[in-house]
């Protein structure tokens, strides 16, 4: 691999910084390979540090440093140090005006970060360091600094932005231009942007509650401004919202959010300067899927409130990244529920988290929300820091209660308002503002893994007791010692045989929180009539795995009686999940295979019940998916977990063919098309029965899909089509949508972004000699991460099948992208890894053969910090 390696970086070592930057004044000339940046600093000792003047240290990565001048005087190059990573120059006064000039190649910057060029635009991306990638710079959250921002550039740039508010314009020389931005508000260094380009922009406004008006802009290129109206009507939902649920205001007169097709995530918040993916923000009723609408929403949301939670409030260092990721997911989940239907996004929450994060806490990236120690940040902007880290805010909000939480909130922003503080200092404004202690809740930010409560029932039918004994335990990793016992929030609810709630209290109340907190704790309920069915961890109350031995039919009476919403659900799960442990037995066995039928009369139940929301029966429907099977497994049998759900989901086809037809029938009107909760239920449902109607594989099933594929009006519709014509089509009539499907969207990117995984998601289509011609097709760009991620993240990640083939061709096949990645785009090519590194949870040659894939990826080259990062930890 390397022989030296990278450093790694532990929070015990936090130090305040040396020197602070009051004002940062930046100066751009914009030049695809040679861009000239001017910055002055004035720099200050920082007090809090320390006595006597240790040299200044600045961050600076592949930067071509021109000159630096203190205080007026050129210092020669005896007058600082350059190292690979930086710039140390020794001072003797403790306050100082620093002024450098370097030169960057934004054209050749593949890595995506720092400033570069997407289709001609110039961009930045500087969060977590990307800035030093600009200039050299104290590149850490904890200095803030107030930016003026200048750019210079050729007038086919006519649009210039940066940070806050513009204060001056003109033409600079015959041939360009310039324009000089000011942000009042001073920020970190990760919060910079800086965009250029030839874009047109869309227009609104929004008056604040105290009646400011701000200026409300969307900058894209000229084919997109169709497309900006859900982004729109998004932000301002979100800043009514976050007016109203936490009493915070936009503070400038102008957001502004720009559209870029190269982007290493799905956005980002730079004050007043949103950056975003243009997969995150683009949408119509003809190219973009209810899906895409609803991500667009929670991401404009998202990254709207980091103004608040993030921007004005920000992280002291990068091990607190939870505090701003884990409370803003918290916050923009809270937006979509409020917007949406609250049941259906927890559900997908929980999904999420279940399948992915559940496998990182357990896999070798495995981190706490807070993590110790890292080699390269960006390999932890994961499903643990943003969704467990919301969960552990969710916790919070359930034991403080809707006006507790807000009061911490308030507190929260109140206290620290323009401060770069800790998870702790959020904590202690949500125990300083309720006056309660969450001492031992804490752990939460520290511990690793997925704690398990084993829970079992005694009822004792003369005293009419009912007892739930919980005991509490963590895998324990061997990156902790020990596992504490944790503050578990567990909610629980009961059921009577008839299927009623049953009061829990004297108040009548029929859901109760059980605080778990001990290691083995008893829970007693009193003056019951019959022993009840428990509804445990209501809502997914805390981030556990709930261990209870329900039999089919209490999972099946649950299904149907379950007043919690999401726990109806949950039944459905664990009885597909108890169905299709049976169904891989018997293969293993070679015993034939029969799906209980328990699971059928479910399913039937819920296509039969016409009062029951049609975004709840959709996700009742749907079987786990491969994955989740996986991580629900001690040890994966990759080719019987396939077989099983392959199974299973025809037999449920050809058991309610009826019931699908029906329910597809009265669902599939041609009304005009809206992003509304209730019309998204329902096409998502309709498109369900579509897809198992089709699993059949009759002609009639097939033709139905033809027919939804050549009369679809929008991208909901024709894309759910196309899946199902790819999954169980003919080769011929498969292929003949594949190609008339481009042929009407080459231009649109996002809809290309579609089409390529739709193909390599299919387990039928997504063969590797497809993936591989995919690869070749000149819709594919390595150097894009949404090209990527469509086509290799949509293989290792969303092909089960394919993916897993025995002869661990596909491992290879990955591991040969990721290594042509890692010269392009290191951070793509860490995350692109990640399905290779779970070999552990395998057995056999298939794990061998993963470990052998990882190796290659090890041997092949000096490898990025992103990259060596993980594949060390996962090989160690
Ligand atoms: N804060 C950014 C993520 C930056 C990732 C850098 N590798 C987007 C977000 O969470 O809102
Ligand atoms: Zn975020």
């Amino acid at each position: 691999m390397q022989d030296t390696q990278p450093k790694t970086i532990y929070l015990k070592d936090y130090r305040v910084p040396d020197y602070l930057v009051d004002t940062t004044d930046l100066w751009f000339e914009l030049d695809p390979k040679a861009t000239l940046v001017k910055s002055r600093l004035k720099v200050r000792r920082n007090q809090a540090a320390g006595v006597g003047l240790p040299p200044l240290l600045l961050d600076g990565v592949e930067l071509e440093l021109l000159s630096v001048t203190l205080d007026g005087i050129l210092l020669s190059p005896a007058g600082y140090r350059e190292f690979p990573e930086g710039l140390s120059i020794p001072v003797d006064r403790a306050e100082f005006l620093l002024e450098i000039q370097n030169r960057i190649n934004p054209e050749d910057n593949t890595s995506l970060e720092g400033l570069y060029l997407s289709n001609g635009m110039y961009c930045t991306q500087c969060e977590a360091e990307g800035f030093r990638k600009i200039t050299f710079y104290p590149d850490r959250p904890d200095v803030m600094s107030k930016f003026t921002t200048t750019i210079v550039a050729p007038t086919d740039h006519p649009v210039l932005l940066s940070n806050g508010n513009e204060i001056e314009r003109g033409n600079y020389g015959a041939d360009r231009q310039f324009v000089t931005w000011e942000d009042p508000f001073a920020k970190p260094a990760y919060l910079f942007a800086l965009v250029a380009g030839d874009l047109e922009q869309v227009e609104d406004s929004f008056m604040t509650v105290s009646g400011r008006t701000v200026k409300l802009q969307i900058f894209t290129e000229t084919k997109n401004v169709g497309k900006c109206d859900h982004a729109m009507r998004s932000l301002k939902s979100a800043m009514r919202w976050d007016e109203e649920v936490y009493g915070r205001e936009y503070d400038l007169d102008i957001f502004m959010v720009v559209a870029v097709d190269h982007f290493n995530m799905g956005a980002m918040e730079n004050k007043g300067l949103n950056i975003f993916n243009s997969a995150c923000v683009l949408a119509s009723p003809e190219t973009a899927t209810d899906s895409a609408f609803q991500r667009i929403e929670s991401i404009v949301g998202h990254e709207y409130f980091h103004n608040w939670s993030g921007n004005r409030v920000t992280c002291r260092d990068w091990f607190q990244l939870s505090l701003k990721e884990g409370f803003t997911v918290f916050r923009d989940a809270e937006f979509s529920a409020d917007l949406n239907s609250r049941a259906v996004k927890r559900i997908e929450d929980v999904s999420l988290l279940r399948t992915n994060q559940f496998s990182e806490d357990a896999g070798p990236m495995a981190h706490s929300i807070r993590p110790d120690s890292y080699m390269e940040i960006s390999n932890f902007y994961t499903l643990t820091i943003y969704e467990k880290g919301a969960e552990v805010v969710r916790m919070i909000h359930t034991l403080l209660g809707e006006k507790g939480f807000r009061k911490g909130s308030d507190l929260y922003f109140k206290r620290h308002d323009g401060c770069a503080v800790t998870c702790e200092d959020f904590v202690k404004a949500m125990e300083d503002a309720n006056q309660v202690s969450l001492t031992q809740f804490r752990r939460w930010y520290s511990q690793v893994g997925t704690p398990v409560l084993d829970v079992k029932d005694h009822f004792d039918e003369t005293q009419g007791v009912y007892q739930l004994t919980v005991r509490q335990s963590c895998p324990l990793s061997e990156k902790q010692e020990e596992n504490l016992p944790l503050h578990i929030p567990f909610r629980v609810g009961m059921l009577d045989s008839t299927g009623k709630e049953i009061s829990l209290n004297e108040q009548g109340l029929t859901e109760t929180i059980l605080h778990v907190n001990g290691t083995e704790q008893i829970f007693e309920f009193f003056g019951l009539k019959e022993k009840p069915l428990p509804s445990l961890l209501r809502g997914f109350s805390a981030p556990v795995k709930v261990h209870y031995s329900y039999s089919n039919e209490q999972l099946l009476f649950l299904i149907r009686n379950d007043t919690d919403t999401f726990n109806r659900w949950e039944a459905s799960q664990r009885l597909a999940l108890n169905s299709l442990a049976e169904l891989q037995e018997a293969y293993r066995k070679g015993e034939p295979l029969q799906l209980r039928s328990e699971l059928i009369d479910a399913y039937r139940g819920v296509l039969k019940d016409r009062g029951l929301d049609p975004a709840l029966s959709a996700e009742i429907l749907q079987l786990p998916s491969e994955q989740f099977v996986a991580e629900e497994s001690v040890f994966i049998d990759s080719e019987a977990t396939v077989v099983a759900l392959e199974f299973a989901r025809k037999a449920i086809a050809e058991e309610l063919a009826d019931e699908f037809i029906r329910c597809y029938c009265e669902l599939n009107s041609q009304k005009s098309y809206s992003p509304d909760a209730k019309d998204i239920a329902e096409r998502r449902l309709k498109n369900i029965c579509l897809s198992y109607l089709c699993a059949t594989e009759t002609q009639e099933a097939l033709d139905m899909a033809q027919n939804q594929f050549d009369s679809a009006s929008n991208m909901t519709d024709s894309a759910a089509a196309l899946t199902a014509l790819i999954n169980y089509a003919g080769d011929s009539q498969a292929e003949n949508s594949i190609a008339q499907f481009y042929t009407r969207w080459q231009e649109d990117a996002q809809v290309i972004e579609l089409w390529l995984s739709q193909q390599s998601c299919s387990p039928k289509r997504g063969t590797l000699k497809n993936i591989r011609a995919l690869i070749e097709h000149p819709a594919f760009e390595m150097t894009n991460p949404n090209k990527v991620r469509s086509v290799i993240g949509g293989f290792a990640n969303r092909n089960f099948k394919q993916f897993h083939k025995n002869d661990g061709s596909g491992f290879e096949f990955v591991a040969d992208q990721v290594i042509a990645l890692d010269k392009l785009n290191p951070q793509i090519a860490a995350r692109m890894v990640i399905p290779i590194t779970r070999w552990r949870k395998y057995t056999g040659a298939h794990a061998e053969e993963m470990q052998m894939a990882l190796q290659k990826v090890a041997d092949s080259h000096v490898l990025s910090k992103d990259l060596f990062e993980v594949v060390s930890k996962s090989l160690g």
